[in-house]
């Protein structure tokens, strides 16, 4: 699972991929449109990987991971209407999820395309632009049907008509600028377009990145940001990307002191990439082997035989069944022995499907 960083050009973004991934990429420097994206790994950052550590003093405990993608160079015309193509097209389309840094600084050695800083028209261009590209997509296959439907053979007929249908409710609605990931498409639909990784298709993180200055307002800005953007498959947050950058590159310890001198409770950061983790429909679930805690990354409705398969492919293939804490009863009871004497571990068939803080024993014969 990938997240594309996204907005438009010096908006920060590079700052903020260094900020997730802990990165040393080069910030404000001309990159060239041949340079190839910036791809890193955040850690995600989670409370309940911390307590199970405490709990049961593993030698290690290992958080889950989700992938980031900087863009390098977003094309020249971008945020002017001209749509998104080639090299950044193909880039974009292959993200499952997409983190659009929108300027929120005031930096006058910095310049802004248009010539002033004004979050909300940034968030609304790139919108636009993306629609454009996914209309100039389902334009092309449209005429496509067109041509392969005078030549089709009356059982092929059905399957054309009925995309060209979802094609044009899809398109009517992006006109009347509804992002498709917006739209009320039933699960066949959803299933019909998959395959065209449409843009505004893609679940969405606004990041908002504000300067050092307006700091104190931060949880201001966010509640102000977070009710203007309630959208379906949406989310927003307010950061400083140069600060978190700063930070990021600090020992835990004296991020840590730094952190409250600033008088900044959580990590922004943290938060910003639990909600890009949500947002890719991602869980966790942990297991405890070998002195390692461990958390594991699967899609919401995972049945258990397959989160099996995360931790080995003999355990997806010989699997017998699981043996289930929740993260809050084990919490409750201390240690495991306790939480099985009091009958708060389930013992799971194949099916079950896990949530979202499970602490998983699986047991398999091969
Ligand atoms: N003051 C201030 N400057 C920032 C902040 N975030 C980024 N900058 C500056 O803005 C400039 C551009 O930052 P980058 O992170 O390179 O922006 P980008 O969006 O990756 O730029 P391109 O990839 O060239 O489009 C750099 O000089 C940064 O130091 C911020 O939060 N505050
Ligand atoms: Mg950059």
């Amino acid at each position: 699972m990938e997240i594309g960083i996204i907005g438009l050009p010096k908006s920060g973004k590079t700052t903020v991929f260094n900020a997730v991934t802990r990165g040393k990429a080069e910030v404000g420097a001309y990159t060239p449109s041949t340079a190839g994206p910036n791809i890193g790994v955040a850690k995600v950052p989670d409370p309940r990987l911390e307590v199970l550590s405490e709990m049961l003093h593993p030698k290690r405990k290992v958080p889950a991971e989700v992938t980031y993608v900087d863009l390098a160079a977003p094309p020249k015309g971008l945020g002017r209407s001209e749509g998104v193509g080639g090299q950044f097209l193909a880039h974009l389309s292959k993200a499952d999820a997409l983190l659009h840094v929108v300027r929120a600084f005031e930096d006058e050695t910095v310049p802004h395309i248009d010539g002033s800083i004004d979050p909300e028209r940034d968030v609304a261009n790139l919108d636009l632009e993306f629609a454009f590209s996914d209309l100039a997509i389902i334009e092309r296959r449209l005429q496509r049907i067109e041509t392969s439907l005078k030549a089709a053979k009356p059982h092929e007929r059905e399957a054309f008509s009925r995309e060209k249908a979802i094609l044009a409710k899809i398109s009517s609605a992006l006109e009347s600028e509804v992002p498709i990931r917006e739209q009320e498409l039933t699960d066949e639909e959803k299933k019909a377009i998959l395959s065209y990784q449409f843009l505004t298709a893609k679940p969405l993180l606004l990041v908002f990145n504000i300067g050092e200055d307006r700091l104190s307002q931060a949880s201001s800005l966010e509640q102000e940001w977070r009710a203007k953007y309630q959208r379906p498959q949406s989310q927003a947050a307010v950061l400083c990307g140069k600060l978190e950058m700063e930070l990021s590159q600090l020992e835990d310890t004296d991020a840590q002191e730094f952190r409250s001198a600033l008088g900044l409770e959580e990590a922004a950061l943290n938060l910003m990439i639990r909600l890009s983790y949500e947002l890719l429909g991602l869980i966790s679930f942990f297991t405890v082997v070998s002195d390692e805690v461990k958390a594991w990354t699967i899609h919401r409705q995972t049945p258990a035989v397959k989160a099996a398969g995360k931790v080995h492919t003999d355990m997806e293939r010989g699997f017998i069944r699981a043996e289930v804490i929740a993260f809050d009863d084990l919490v409750k009871c201390g240690s495991i022995a306790e939480a099985r004497k009091q009958g708060l571990l389930h013992v799971e068939g194949k099916d079950y499907i896990v949530r979202d803080g499970d602490v998983s024993t699986f047991l398999f014969n091969i």
